[in-house]
């Protein structure tokens, strides 16, 4: 019998994505279309991104651009997958496809993925090809997941081995995983899954990385399978800008029940305060007020209003474009 499962706040409309950019320039949403044997398609021989721009005083921004270019070409070399374009297009294409569609704040979602030229696992013929599509996207974990702090369950699905899935990769394959995650805690009632590798390590969330608040000290949770968050670096260097300690450390579950505070950040999660995990509640068991306190500092400088870190934001319409 199919379980019910807690509504998903993350999702987005796939349908709202205005013009795409595909095969090298924009096209409408019904034109950027694939053959269904498409080889990402039937093994999973994709890599993505997941960046945000937001608005700002001087129009819209996005955030750590080319960072999440550079991931990107990361992404597909470490599965050996020549890219077509080089990190100064993938940029190009993005900037080009907000400008398209007028958009002031948006997710922006670009793929390289292998064609459909042939089939069998070997994707040596087969054609790179690169999209980018852009769409709004609000609170991932939802307005009420941010006020009140989120339900974690730590899933009965480990994280991959970096020696069994690339996992610093952000491919397509990868979040089989992660969606297997997502929905086990869903379907359980919780907002999100907490994901340990094999020797119970806390690894990361389906789509976010951990930090931990004890004593005053900030923990980002280090792991070698996780992705090399974007976020996480940001959130770190801001903490610091903040005058906190950071102290980069591996956790086990129990390490998290009795901490201060947890929370969790991500492009889309932004900065995600976790009011419960396993049904424990961690420190007041609401949201924490240094993940409060690091969600408006986040938001601020994506936003644009700390100049300290104007570095990090690509104006759309701006000279450096
Ligand atoms: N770990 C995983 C597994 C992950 O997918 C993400 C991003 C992160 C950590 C945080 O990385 P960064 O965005 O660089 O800070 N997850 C993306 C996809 C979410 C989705 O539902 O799709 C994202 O946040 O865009």
């Amino acid at each position: 019998m199919a379980v019910p499962s807690k509504p998903a706040p993350s999702s987005t409309s796939a349908v709202d994505t205005g013009l795409i950019w595909f095969e090298g320039g924009l096209v409408a949403p019904e034109e950027a279309k694939v053959s269904v044997l498409t080889h990402a398609l039937h093994y999973g021989t994709s890599v993505f991104e997941g960046i945000r721009a937001y608005e700002t005083e001087r129009g819209a921004a996005v955030f750590r651009l080319r960072e999440h270019s550079q991931r990107l070409l990361d992404s597909a070399k470490i599965l050996g997958m020549p890219a077509p374009v080089t990190v100064e297009e993938i940029d190009h294409a993005i900037l080009e496809t907000i400008r398209a569609n007028k958009r002031r704040s948006c997710y922006i979602r670009p793929l390289l993925w292998y064609g459909a030229e042939s089939l069998g696992v070997n994707p040596g013929r087969n054609r790179v090809h690169f999209m980018v599509a852009t769409m709004p996207w609000g609170i991932y974990l939802g307005e009420e997941g941010v006020q009140k702090g989120v339900a974690l369950m730590t899933s009965s699905w480990r994280r991959s081995a970096g020696d069994i899935m690339p996992t610093k990769s952000k491919a397509g394959g990868n979040y089989v995983n992660s969606v297997l995650a997502n929905q086990e805690a869903r379907e359980n009632g919780f907002d999100e899954a907490l994901l340990l590798d094999k020797q119970g390590f806390v690894a990361e969330g389906s789509g976010e990385n951990l930090f931990m608040v004890r004593g005053g000290v900030l923990y980002p949770i280090a792991h070698s399978v996780n992705l090399r968050g974007i976020t996480r670096d940001s959130v770190i260097k801001i903490a610091e800008h903040m005058g906190t300690e950071v102290v980069s450390t591996m956790a086990t579950r129990d390490e998290l029940y009795t901490a201060d505070e947890v929370f969790m950040v991500g492009t889309a999660a932004e900065v995600t305060p976790v009011a419960s995990i396993d049904r424990r509640p961690i420190g007041a068991g609401v949201a924490g007020p240094y993940a409060l306190a690091m969600r408006k500092t986040y938001l601020d400088v994506v936003h644009g209003r700390i100049e300290a870190f104007d570095d990090w934001l690509t104006y759309v319409d701006g000279p450096a474009a």
